[in-house]
């Protein structure tokens, strides 16, 4: 997938006040841990699309697959002269297979509305995306898919279908999952649909190595947190000297990436103090994995009722297509 960028800060010499506000917060917290949306700044956004090419990260790959082999029932789910909305959309590289199934099997869509927190960025894939699809109105839109949505001026009485894939949703925890695809829900309306990628639970082995891959690029995705915040924020961290650790918490179903202390440390961020005792982790992502019973009951929680649930033959990873009530 693309990740969602960074808005770059107004004034590029003043540190982003959230982003300080979150790292104190999260650093004063026991145990330490920091939002994993900060991965994402450019050279960030660099190494994930890195790890999507990686051999052992199979979710991007496999739910490409899904899109290819289901384009047609998901094309006909979508429906004829339907609004398609992905929520952070990135480079919108995901949603062509849709664009393309539904003009060939369904008719074309009336509309294509990809959001992301990227003004400039989305400018740019909007421009490319009207010259490949002449006749397909793309209605860019600025916004951070945790925040209600406020949709563009949009053809009346279409059906509308939003589009959430590379399992985003997993970065939430069960509450703040169903709360996202509530915001959904509401952007769709009832009689809506949903398309979302989420991926599934599986043996430890498989999932670790997926987070800790052999060639070291999610170590560097990991530490590059690290690498910002001290280039952002003022702070000291030894990048090197904390270690990449990828742990499958079965009891949660999620697995965590941390960040290992191997000495006893003192870092300073904007002149504030934190002490690490040797081995002390900050807990810095929680990536959840999902079966078919915890993927309705989310559903569920969030209004939706789903349809079907299309999977790779080996139930790596799944897209469920559901309707908003
Ligand atoms: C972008 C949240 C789907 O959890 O698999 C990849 C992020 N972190 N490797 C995921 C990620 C480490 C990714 N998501």
């Amino acid at each position: 997938m693309s990740a969602p960028a960074a808005a770059p800060a107004a004034d590029a010499s003043a540190p982003d006040q959230t982003f300080l506000t979150d790292v104190l917060a999260g650093l004063s917290g026991d145990p330490k841990s920091l939002p994993c949306k900060y991965f994402y700044d450019a050279a960030g956004s660099r190494l994930f699309e890195a790890i999507t090419a990686l051999p052992e990260y199979y979710p991007t790959r496999i739910e490409a697959a899904i899109f290819r082999d289901q384009a047609e029932a998901i094309a006909r789910f979508v429906g004829p002269g339907a609004v398609l909305i992905e929520f952070g959309s990135g480079n919108s590289e995901k949603s062509r297979v849709l664009l393309d199934a539904c003009g060939e099997y369904v008719g074309a869509l009336a509309a294509y509305v990809p959001q992301d927190i990227s003004g400039p960025f989305l400018e740019t894939v909007a421009r490319r995306l009207r010259n490949e699809y002449p006749g397909l109105p793309v209605l860019p839109i600025i916004g951070d898919f945790t925040q209600p949505v406020t949709l563009p001026d949009l053809p009346p009485h279409r059906r509308r279908v939003g589009f959430f894939p590379g399992s985003t949703i997993g970065n939430f925890g069960p509450g703040a999952a169903a709360k996202v695809l509530r915001t959904f829900h509401d952007a769709v309306g009832p009689g809506g649909g949903l398309i979302l990628g989420a991926d599934l639970i599986k043996d430890g082995a498989t999932l670790e190595a997926a987070y800790d891959d052999a060639a070291g690029v999610t170590a560097q995705f990991n530490r590059n947190l690290l690498t910002r915040i001290n280039r952002e924020l003022g702070a000291d961290f030894p990048v090197d000297r904390f270690r990449h650790e990828a742990r499958w918490n079965a009891e949660q179903s999620r697995v965590e990436m941390h960040l290992v202390a191997d000495a006893p440390r003192t870092v300073t961020v904007a002149g504030r103090r934190f002490d690490f005792a040797e081995g002390e982790s900050i807990h810095t992502e929680n990536s959840y994995k999902f079966s078919r019973e915890t993927l309705h009951a989310l559903a569920a929680e969030a209004g939706f009722t789903i349809e079907t649930i299309w999977t790779d033959p080996r139930e790596q990873f799944a897209v469920a297509a559901m309707t908003a009530e």
